[in-house]
């Protein structure tokens, strides 16, 4: 524009505004044009073919354990029992010493646990429930105590230091070991199944006595002897016993006016006898092939 003269300055300097709007509205029509087909092409790839099947939702099984504890847990309430739940962290005088078991006992080494601290562990049975049970009501009393518990064991196909125990405690006048088989065979059979076979041996606990364990015929061989019960022809599925009398004074019930029996069984054990599964590790790899099945 510096070399123009001052005649041809404002000719050349219209020219010059009139291009630049030109291409100004080129450029904007084009710009709009972009923002449309870019627009059109979002639209198109999001188009909802609401004629299409609807995506079926994946539903949900209960786990094994959960499964087979609820059954449990209507049994038992069918037959008068109440659930008592509590905590996983107790005092060592709960999970031991009220259970006639005193530091330094051997009864504690195979109920070897995790310890907070010299007083404090993590429960190596339910039982710690039920002794607050009967500190804080007089019986009757009637209660299954499920839960998790804590065993310092090495996890292999059979042994986990985490699994579910459920127990049962039964505390009146004139409750004798008459009661307790009764009320295990009818337990045992509402599981097992009616024609179930019940076999009760001596043994040693040392929260109740006299102690037994139970067996169940072997569902596999119906006890002639097989490799699911490796030749015994039952299998061990509970144990149970009358309540130490030193265990009911503990908790200040007198065992001259009261007796009551008890028993307790490993949940994960009873679901691997149901279902016929070989490895425990099933339970907590949350394997959804493993788990659908139930
Ligand atoms: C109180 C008094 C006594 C509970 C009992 C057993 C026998 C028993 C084991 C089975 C497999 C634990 O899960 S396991 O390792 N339990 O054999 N438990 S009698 O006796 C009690 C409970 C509470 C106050």
């Amino acid at each position: 524009m510096g070399r123009l003269s001052p005649e041809e300055r404002p000719v050349i300097g219209a020219m010059a505004n009139e291009i630049r709007q030109f291409l100004s509205n080129e450029i904007d029509a084009k710009k709009t044009e972009m923002a449309r087909i870019i627009q059109d092409a979002k639209l198109k790839s999001e188009v909802v073919d609401i004629t299409m099947p609807g995506k079926k939702p994946e539903i949900g099984t209960l786990h094994p354990l959960t499964k087979v504890l609820n059954e449990f847990k209507d049994i038992v309430i069918g037959m008068g029992f109440q659930i008592a739940e509590g905590p996983e962290v107790e005092y060592d005088y709960y999970n031991f010493e009220a259970l006639n078991i005193p530091k330094n006992h051997p009864a504690r080494d195979t109920q070897d646990t995790f310890y907070i601290e010299d007083n404090i562990v993590l429960r190596s049975q339910t039982s710690p429930m039920q002794i607050h049970v009967m500190e804080s009501q007089k019986p009757p009393i009637r209660i299954i105590a499920p839960g998790l518990v804590y065993r310092s064991d090495t996890v292999d196909a059979t042994h986990s230091p985490v699994f579910h125990q459920i127990e049962g405690l039964v505390v009146d006048k004139g409750i004798t070991m008459a009661d307790l088989k009764g009320t295990l065979e009818t337990l045992i059979k509402s599981i097992y199944g009616e024609s179930t076979k019940v076999r009760f041996r001596p043994h040693h606990f040392q929260f109740t006595e006299p102690s037994a364990e139970v067996d169940v015929a072997c569902f596999s061989c119906g006890g002639k002897g097989c490799s699911v019960c490796k030749g015994e022809g039952w299998i061990e599925i509970l144990g149970c016993g009358m309540v130490h009398p030193k265990v009911l004074a503990n908790c200040g019930i007198d065992p001259e006016v009261y007796s009551g029996f008890a028993f307790g069984f490993g949940l994960e054990r009873l679901v691997m006898g149901r279902y016929d599964i070989n490895d425990l590790r099933l339970f907590f790899e949350n394997d959804v092939r493993f788990l659908k099945q139930f």
